[in-house]
C-alpha cells in the first residue's frame, strides 16, 4: 500500500505538476498505443520533454526579465498596490489562507488529481458531456486551484466554520473547478483549430473565455460575421509598410523596436536606482545600454519559445492520435497557451501584448484618479500572456484592428477585475491577485454567483458550464466532431455549407 501512495505522490509532484514531463509523458502513452517501435517511441517523448524545455526557457526568460520592472512601478510611485500576476497570487493565497480561514492550502494535490480523473472521464463520455479536451498544464492548474479555493471559501462560508471542512470542499473545488477545465480548454479548439489550421490542439491555461470571446468579438465587429459580411480582412502578416516601415515585417526587429519605444520608456520612468538596488545593475553600469539589452532579449526569448514549440508540438499531436483512437475518441490536448505562438502572424503576438498593456495602464489611472479603495499593479504573465494570445486569435478572425482592439479591452477588464474581486474578497490586502483574464472576468461573476446563492449557486455556475459545450455542439452537430478527428474533412464540410 505504502508503495502505491508513493508511486501516487511521486506521479503528482513531478508528472502531472511539470509540464514538460507531462507531456513526455502522454507522447510515451500515445506512440505506446499506436504500436510504434520502442527507440520511436524513446525518440518522440526525449524531443517532446525537450521541447517544452526549451519552451519553458522562452516563457521563463520573459516572466524572469520583465516582471520586475512592471513591479517597479508600484515602488516608483509609492502606490500600495496589488500585483496581478499568478506567482504574487499564490502567495497571497497562502498567507491570507492561514490569516483568515486558519488552515494552510495542503489540499493542492489531491485536488488536482481528482481534477485530473474528472477531466479523463468528462473527456471519455463525451458522447454525452461534449467535452474534447484533456488539461495538461499543472502549474497553472495549482495556481488556479489556490486562488478558486480562497474565492469559494469566501463565498459558502459554512464550509469552513470551526475549521474548513476538507471533503464537501473537495466535492465543490472538483466539480466547479473540473468543469470549468473541461469546459474552459474545449472552448479553445475551433479557434485553435483554424489558427493552426489542424494542428490539433486546444489551450488549457487562464484566458480561455477570454480566447473565445475574443474570437467572437473579432469575427463580429471587425471580421465577416461569420461569412455573412462581405469584408477584406487585412491580417497583421498582410499588412504590406512603406519604405521605413517595412522593416517592422521582421518579426524581430518589429518586437526589438517596439519593445525598446515602450519598455524603455517605462524603465526611464522608473529610473536606475531602481535597478541597482534590485541588484540586476551595478551603479557604474551605463543605464541605456542595460535598458537597451533588456528590451532586445525580448526577441531572443520570443524566439527561443518558438523554437520550443517547433520541437515538441508534432510528436505531441501525432502521438496523441494513439490516445484519441484507443482511450479517448474526439480529443485532443490542452496545452500552456504559449504554444499558438509557434503559428499565425508573428507580430500578432507583439501588438496584442502591447495593446493590452496600454489598456492596463489606462485602466489604472483611472483607478487612482476615482480613488479605487483598491489598486492594481500590472504583472508581466497576465499582460503579456494573455494579451498575446488574445491578439493572435483576434488577428485571425478581424485583421489588425480586432488584433489591438481586442486585448485593448482585455487589459481593461484584467485591472477592473481585478480591483473588484480582490479588493472584495480580502485578496488584495496580501499583495497580489491571479489576474489572469479568466480569473478577471468569469470567476468574479461565479463568485457572486455563489456568495448570494449559496449552494444553489454552485450548482447554478456547474449547469452554466457543462451546457456550453452542449449549446455548441447542438448548433451543428457534425462539424464538432469532425474539427478534432479530421481537419481537413471538416474544412470540406464547412464550405460545402456555405454552397
Ligand atoms: C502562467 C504561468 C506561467 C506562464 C506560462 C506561459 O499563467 O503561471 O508561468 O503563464 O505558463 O508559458
Amino acid at each position: 500500500m505504502n508503495i502505491l501512495v508513493k508511486i501516487w505522490e511521486f506521479f503528482t509532484t513531478y508528472i502531472l505538476r511539470q509540464a514538460p514531463f507531462m507531456i513526455g509523458f502522454i507522447t510515451l502513452i500515445g506512440y505506446a498505443l499506436m504500436k510504434k517501435k520502442w527507440y520511436d517511441i524513446l525518440g518522440g517523448t526525449l524531443k517532446a520533454i525537450i521541447g517544452m524545455l526549451i519552451l519553458n526557457v522562452g516563457s521563463g526568460g520573459l516572466t524572469s526579465n520583465f516582471r520586475p520592472i512592471l513591479a517597479g512601478l508600484k515602488d516608483r510611485f509609492n502606490l500600495i498596490a496589488a500585483v496581478i500576476d499568478p506567482y504574487y497570487g499564490q502567495n497571497a493565497v497562502t498567507a491570507g489562507v492561514e490569516e483568515t480561514f486558519g488552515a494552510g492550502f495542503s489540499q493542492a494535490l489531491t485536488l488536482l488529481l481528482i481534477a485530473f480523473i474528472v477531466n479523463i472521464l468528462l473527456v471519455r463520455f463525451n458522447k454525452v458531456t461534449k467535452c474534447r479536451s484533456l488539461f495538461t498544464t499543472g502549474h497553472v492548474q495549482v495556481q488556479q486551484a489556490a486562488t478558486a479555493y480562497w474565492l469559494i471559501l469566501f463565498a459558502l462560508p459554512s464550509l469552513w466554520q470551526g475549521g474548513v471542512k476538507t471533503v464537501p470542499m473537495l466535492i465543490v473545488m472538483s466539480i466547479i473547478l473540473g468543469a470549468y477545465w473541461a469546459v474552459g480548454s474545449n472552448l479553445t479548439i475551433k479557434p485553435m483549430q483554424e489558427l493552426t489550421d489542424g494542428a490539433g490542439f486546444a489551450i488549457a491555461h487562464q484566458q480561455m473565455f477570454g480566447i473565445r470571446l475574443g474570437y467572437i468579438l473579432a469575427d463580429k465587429i471587425f471580421g465577416t460575421n461569420g461569412g455573412k459580411r462581405k469584408k477584406e480582412i487585412k491580417k497583421v502578416g498582410e499588412l504590406e509598410m512603406p519604405g521605413f516601415f517595412s522593416i517592422f515585417n521582421e518579426n524581430m526587429v518589429c518586437t526589438a523596436i517596439l519593445m525598446t519605444a515602450f519598455f524603455g520608456i517605462i524603465m526611464a520612468i522608473i529610473g536606475k536606482p531602481f535597478f541597482v538596488e534590485q541588484g540586476s545593475l551595478k551603479e557604474t553600469d551605463n543605464f541605456v545600454m542595460y535598458c537597451l539589452t533588456t528590451c532586445l532579449n525580448f526577441a531572443v526569448y520570443l524566439a527561443i519559445l518558438q523554437l520550443g514549440v517547433r520541437t515538441f508540438v508534432t510528436e505531441l499531436t501525432a502521438s496523441f492520435q494513439g490516445i484519441a483512437d484507443k482511450l479517448l475518441p474526439s480529443s485532443v490536448p490542452g496545452v500552456d497557451c504559449a504554444v499558438c505562438y509557434g503559428f499565425g502572424d508573428a507580430n500578432a503576438v507583439t501588438f496584442g501584448f502591447l495593446a493590452g498593456l496600454v489598456g492596463q495602464l489606462i485602466a489604472i489611472v483611472i483607478l487612482i484618479i476615482a480613488k479605487s479603495p483598491t489598486l492594481i499593479i500590472c504583472g508581466f504573465v497576465p499582460v503579456f500572456f494573455d494579451n498575446a494570445t488574445i491578439g493572435l486569435v483576434a488577428n485571425e478572425k478581424g485583421g489588425l484592428k480586432a488584433c489591438l482592439c481586442i486585448p485593448f479591452l482585455s487589459g481593461l477588464c484584467q485591472v477592473f477585475g481585478s480591483a473588484f474581486i480582490a479588493g472584495w474578497v480580502g485578496m488584495a490586502q496580501y499583495g497580489g491577485y491571479l489576474g489572469m483574464f479568466d480569473w478577471a472576468t468569469v470567476w468574479p461573476i461565479f463568485t457572486v454567483i455563489m456568495k448570494y446563492l449559496g449552494y444553489v449557486g454552485v450548482a447554478v455556475v456547474a449547469v452554466i458550464l457543462l451546457a456550453i459545450p452542449q449549446i455548441e455542439y447542438a448548433r451543428d452537430p457534425k462539424a464538432y466532431f469532425l474539427i478534432t478527428e479530421d481537419y481537413e474533412a471538416y474544412k470540406e464540410y464547412m464550405a460545402s455549407k456555405k454552397k
